[in-house]
């Protein structure tokens, strides 16, 4: 039986990867047999962090390119450079993302705006780069990177939320309107990662106790602690792989269990 889970002969592009989530996908990727990792950076001296990344963590064939994912003649330019320099783009993971947690009515609609830009407008600014290469190869994947905010608010996240709820129907419309092309464009729902994004959710306390979200999040949480990166390696390469072919649309929740759980009675 052919390994339906194999990613050989693909080009992933995962969009902000030099570290964190991106990184661990690209990570789990390589690992699935990936021909070539694409990544970009919003910086330099990020992109030079991810290729050593990368290189320390002894994964071969890393492409790694600047370009800011709001800005869409760099993102334009930056496929056809991918065409040139690497190769068909098979597989596209919009992971790049911001958060600024502030209370809404101090956002400013500058910082709201960014946030908007970054997690929902640049989704399609490079999902419709490389939709007419999916769209004549009949063949596609598209992972949008969504969030507990998909389906649930919170103080302080206003923007974010919006965006990774438009993302979320975002992920559905392009299932709907290019699933005939052989394209398949689902999402991935992290709970709470241990990232960079949510390090100041998890600081300790100038007492040195615990930050109160996080003690918090650890009893939304069933399995009471925060996830890794690198649990999201097989459901993302899921999503990549043929096995995923006939799922559609799909927002796959890896979360540990907290979009079921009402939460631990606190003692
Ligand atoms: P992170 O460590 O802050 O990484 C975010 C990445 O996005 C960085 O690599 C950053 O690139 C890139 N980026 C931001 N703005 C960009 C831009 N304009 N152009 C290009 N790249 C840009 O965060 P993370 O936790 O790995 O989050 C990755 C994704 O998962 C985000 O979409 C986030 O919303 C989502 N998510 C996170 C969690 C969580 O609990 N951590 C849960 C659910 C969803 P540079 O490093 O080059 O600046
Ligand atoms: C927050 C966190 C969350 C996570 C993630 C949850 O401030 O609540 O940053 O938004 O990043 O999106 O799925």
């Amino acid at each position: 039986m052919t390994n339906i889970f194999s990613l050989e002969g693909k080009n992933a592009w995962i969009t902000g990867a030099s570290h964190g989530i991106g990184f661990s996908i690209a990570e789990a990727y390589a690992k699935a047999g990936a021909s070539n990792i694409i990544f970009n950076s919003s910086s330099e001296a990020s992109l030079q962090r991810g290729l050593e990344a990368y290189a320390k963590a002894g994964i071969k064939n890393v492409h790694g390119y600047v370009c800011d994912v709001t800005d869409e003649k760099a993102v334009k330019a930056l496929v056809e450079k991918i065409h040139e320099e690497v190769g068909p783009i098979h597989i596209l993971v919009n992971n790049a993302g911001i958060i600024k947690r502030i209370p809404m009515h101090e956002m400013s609609r500058g910082d709201f705006q960014q946030v908007i830009d970054t997690d929902l407008v640049a989704p399609y600014i490079c999902s419709a780069a490389v939709l007419p290469e999916m769209m004549e190869r009949r063949e596609g994947k598209i992972i949008n990177i969504c969030s507990m905010m998909s389906e649930l608010g919170r103080e302080t996240v206003s923007a974010y939320a919006a965006a990774k709820g438009g993302l979320k129907m975002l992920t559905r419309n392009i299932c709907s309107e290019y699933g005939e092309y052989n394209i398949q464009c689902n999402g991935l729902g992290p709970g709470y990662i241990a990232t960079s994004q949510t390090a100041p959710l998890r600081e300790r306390q100038p007492d040195g106790s615990r930050h109160p979200f996080d003690a918090f999040i650890v009893s939304k949480t069933p399995a009471g602690r925060w996830l890794n990166p690198d649990e999201l390696a097989g459901p993302a390469v899921f999503l990549a792989s043929k096995a995923s072919d006939a799922v559609n649309g799909h927002i796959l929740y890896v979360d540990g269990g907290i979009l079921a759980y009402i939460g631990k009675q606190p003692k």
